[in-house]
């Protein structure tokens, strides 16, 4: 087979800036060791996240000059609503500016101290918005899920077993809906096969509870199921979607991911009851119902890009772009989550730097080394975003200590992911030399975005 390449050419560019390592180290050193305190136009190459960092197509361009702005019944509006529609059958579909208002929105009607929320592994803003009711998000992972080092199909599944003995457990009536993110961000970009998407279902259906998709990677998740899924290889990726969502009873997607914008999302259900209760905070928070906190344009962009992102040239040179990133990694012997998700490849910090514990935040010790040596810009996903403390404060860590390579989409060129080979293969030639840090400062909630580091002496 040839080389599969970009499915389009460039036509307009972006310079990036270069600065020498002792710049870097400096710059590091003021932004608190914490990459998102950094200028981004200190980065070379930006793998911070693929969220809202998409190039948009000259469609999608176009729909910018399109976008209708009235601020009520908007042409934009429907011309997203409908694509809404085709993708998931839903039948209310709420925009938002982004997903965690979405979710803000859905969890501050459904959640409350008492409840609980499970998900194969809910993301952070997820996780925050449900916790900020009071409510208690479970993770209910597969077991090999938890293991970077084990290959297999769908790490991103649930436990089903583990779903209905929790259900038993805490009560049906305490769990207003029951998740599955989808792909599993948190746990490698790793997809959820159909089976388990239909078996989560049947036990919801089972014991009354409404099934929601986190749908922001709805489509990388469908090529998945295409190319691993006895039965989806001759079915279009929009069939394998409109399966997907066929067993949902409402979804929350953020558009910075799969429908290729920088800014938008959306809240979609079929309970009318529920509609309504999230329209009426919509207006209160975000805006009226036929924009949401978004301008017309954006929901143009965001309709066009839904319609590209299910182009299977498009989703073949993103999937095997990620995947040529992972094959070259672990070519060289460095420790990743394998097999590569669909939007990033995750270093296993643990075994990338077993001699730092988790207390010394190994993974944040890797993306600082990451940006000194190459000004590449990664984000923890460890104990940093995810740690909690005992009631002596000592560390809870989360199963696993990673670095995420998120890759924007339709941004950068293969040349620009061989360099960041090339880096991380010398930051791991020279792992003895690297560090633990500690926190000189964090915030109450969602640390990992203002937190503060020093290296450990
Ligand atoms: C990411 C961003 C956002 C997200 C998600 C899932 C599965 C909901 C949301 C919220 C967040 C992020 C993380 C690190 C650095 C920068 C940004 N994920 N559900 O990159 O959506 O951001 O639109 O409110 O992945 O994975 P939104």
């Amino acid at each position: 087979m040839k080389t599969i390449i970009e499915p389009f050419k460039i036509k307009s560019v972006e310079p990036i800036r270069f600065t020498s390592k002792e710049e870097r180290i400096k710059i590091l050193k003021k932004a608190g060791c914490n990459p998102f305190l950094i200028h981004a136009d200190d980065v070379l190459i930006d793998l911070l996240t693929d969220s809202g960092t998409s190039a948009m197509s000259a469609k999608q361009w176009a729909g910018i000059m399109e976008g209708d702005e009235s601020y009520a019944g908007s042409r934009s509006f429907y011309r997203f609503e409908e694509i809404v529609k085709k993708i998931t059958g839903l039948e209310f579909i709420i925009p938002t500016h982004q997903g965690r208002a979405a979710e803000k929105i859905l969890f501050f009607n459904v959640g409350g101290a008492g409840k609980f929320i499970p998900n194969n592994t809910h993301f952070d803003t997820t996780r925050a918005n449900i916790e900020f009711t009071g409510a208690e998000a479970v993770d209910l992972l597969n077991e090999t899920g938890k293991k970077p080092e084990v290959k297999a199909d769908f790490k991103g599944d649930m436990d089903v077993e583990k779903l209905e003995a929790f259900i038993k457990e805490k009560g049906a009536e305490n769990i207003p809906l029951c998740m599955l993110t989808i792909t599993n961000n948190s746990g490698g970009g790793q997809p959820v096969s159909m089976k388990n998407i239909r078996e989560v279902k049947a036990v919801c259906k089972k014991y009354g509870i409404p099934f929601f998709l986190d749908a922001c990677r709805f489509a990388e998740n469908a090529y998945f199921i295409k190319k691993r899924e006895k039965g989806y290889e001759n079915k279009s990726v929009l069939q394998i979607a409109q399966e997907m969502f066929s067993y949902a009873d409402g979804a929350t997607m953020s558009a910075k991911k799969d429908a290729l914008v920088n800014i938008g999302g959306f809240l979609a259900m079929n309970d009318p009851d529920l509609a309504l209760k999230c329209r009426n905070l919509l207006i209160v928070t975000e805006g009226f119902p036929t924009y949401g906190g978004l301008a017309g344009r954006d929901l143009e962009a965001v309709a066009q890009g839904l319609e590209e992102v299910l182009d299977e040239h498009y989703l073949q040179y993103r999937i095997r772009s990620v995947e040529y990133l992972g094959e070259k990694l672990v070519a060289a012997g460095i420790p990743i989550i394998e097999p590569p998700g669909g939007h990033a490849i995750y270093l296993d910090a643990k075994r990338f730097l077993p001699d730092i514990p988790p207390e010394q935040f190994p993974g944040q010790s890797i993306v600082c080394q990451l940006y000194i040596e190459g000004g590449i810009r990664a984000v923890e996903i460890g104990s940093v975003m995810f740690g909690k403390y005992d009631k002596s404060g000592k560390l809870i860590p989360p199963p696993m200590e990673l670095v995420r390579l998120a890759i924007p989409r339709r941004v950068y060129t293969q040349s620009h992911i061989d360099y960041v080979i090339e880096v991380i293969i010398e930051v791991f030639k020279n792992k003895n030399s690297m560090k633990g840090y500690k926190i000189i400062y964090e915030a109450p909630m969602l640390r990992h975005f203002t937190a503060k580091f020093e290296p450990i002496k």
